[in-house]
């Protein structure tokens, strides 16, 4: 069975349920095609922090109201240095903004149930996706579902199918604009219904290596330890976690931290990437499937949904006013917030993180790079608006 919808979003992460809830509302047609079930993409453990932009975006995506009744607003975020503990007042330093404290995993499926309720269509577990006639004024899509191939025409195509999508892959490889670059290390995640040890995220650095004290509500908690690339969930269980965690976070903390059963456990290599190709004949790129962070800055959701913001903002122009002179400003727009964020992401992780390439020499200039941010207004002014997202920029 053939079909026809104005935006073909492929892929149903934040990315192209946020993109498609916001479609659907200014009564712009959407599919939505996604290779897993929804069960599935639920159960991905991923970030946690929104920022004030991110959370506005979903307030007009009418998909916030969880959120604001269930997310923890926070005013200000946490550093330590071998173990001593400052406080960043992020609202004072950026002007009066805050981030919310909200998983990635309940903004999924505040926007899955939001979609079903609009009666717009996903389909899940379609499989073999291909992208056809990008670069024409006649795209399609096609895709593999219950033992069934099926077509789908469209105007424009929305890649939001992550880092190892098809739709980067549909453009030519020398149209592809790309840089990268690997850090040595990876984060192991654990996942307990624990008390969080602090009321704010505390981000520790230690020559022992990076620890990430973070939650998902008051009563469950979400920490990350810093380990080596070549690391595995084979050399761990949850009472080695625990022991490595208060050996690297402030001794106040390590004191009151309440340790428990681990919901879950999982390695996240790290790694820089950013595809400049964000738009390519019909096709745009969002979230993951152009860029990718490593997660100290807590700018990979974020980051998707200021693509989101402006592909969103683009294609109202196009269908009620018939501005396709503006395509070119997606790219531009979302290119540049990209480098901003990806140079932050790398910073925090440079900034925080252990080096066992780094010398004596390199540890005393994180040391006194560390001390001169924490104690500087300048300083940690810059730390708050790069954190706390910097302003979305008009089409025009
Ligand atoms: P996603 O990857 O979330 O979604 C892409 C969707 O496309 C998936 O559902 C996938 O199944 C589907 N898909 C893929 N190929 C397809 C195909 N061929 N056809 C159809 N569908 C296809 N960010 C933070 O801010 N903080 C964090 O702490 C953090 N931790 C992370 C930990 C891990 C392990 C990972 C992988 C990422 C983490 N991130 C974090 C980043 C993460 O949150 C992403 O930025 C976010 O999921 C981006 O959303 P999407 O662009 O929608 O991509
Ligand atoms: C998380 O809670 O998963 C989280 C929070 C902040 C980060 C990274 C991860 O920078």
């Amino acid at each position: 069975m053939d079909t026809k919808t104005q935006v073909a979003i492929i892929g149903a992460g934040p990315s192209g349920l946020l993109l498609g809830q916001l479609l659907t509302n200014a009564g712009i047609d959407n599919i939505i095609l996604e290779r897993k079930s929804g069960d599935y993409v639920l159960s991905r453990i991923r970030a946690g922090v929104l920022e004030q932009g991110t959370a506005d975006l979903l307030r007009e995506a009418g998909v916030g109201e969880r959120m604001d009744e269930e997310g923890i607003v926070h005013t200000g975020t946490d550093f330590s240095f071998q173990g001593e503990h400052h406080h960043l007042d992020l609202e004072k330093y950026s002007g009066g903004k805050q981030v919310v404290v909200y998983g990635q995993t309940e903004v999924t499926r505040d926007l899955m149930e939001a979609r079903k309720k609009s009666g717009a269509t996903t389909v899940y577990e379609a499989d073999n996706v291909k992208l056809h006639d990008i670069e024409s004024d006649s795209p399609y899509v096609t895709y593999y579902h219950n033992e069934e191939t099926f077509r789908l025409d469209c105007d424009y195509i929305a890649g939001c199918d992550g880092y190892h999508g098809v739709s980067r892959k549909s453009i030519p490889k020398d149209k592809l604009v790309e840089y990268e670059k690997v850090y040595p290390f990876g984060w192991l995640g654990l996942l307990s219904d624990t008390p969080p040890v602090h009321d704010e995220l505390i981000y520790c650095a230690h020559e022992r290596g990076f620890a990430l004290c973070s939650m998902r509500s008051k009563t469950r908690s979400r920490y990350y330890l810093q380990v080596p690339d070549t690391d595995t969930l084979d050399n761990w269980n949850e009472e080695k976690f625990w022991a490595e965690l208060k050996r690297r976070i402030p001794k106040k903390m390590a004191d009151k931290l309440v340790t428990g059963p681990a919901l879950e456990m999982s390695i996240a290599p790290l790694r820089s990437y950013v595809c400049e190709t964000m738009q390519y004949g019909k096709l745009f790129l969002l979230g993951d499937a152009a860029h990718i962070v490593p997660p100290t800055g807590a700018k990979g959701l974020n980051l998707a949904a200021s693509d989101v913001e402006t592909a969103f903002r683009l294609f109202v122009k196009i269908y009620k006013e018939d501005r396709t002179d503006l395509i070119p400003r997606y790219q531009e727009i979302s290119v540049a917030r990209a480098w901003k964020a990806v140079r932050f992401s790398w910073w925090m992780t440079m900034f925080l993180h252990r080096f066992e390439s780094a010398g004596r020499f390199d540890f005393r200039v994180q040391q006194a790079e560390f001390d001169y941010f924490i104690h500087s207004e300048a300083g940690k002014a810059t730390i708050a608006e790069n954190y706390v997202g910097l302003p979305f920029e008009e089409l025009e």
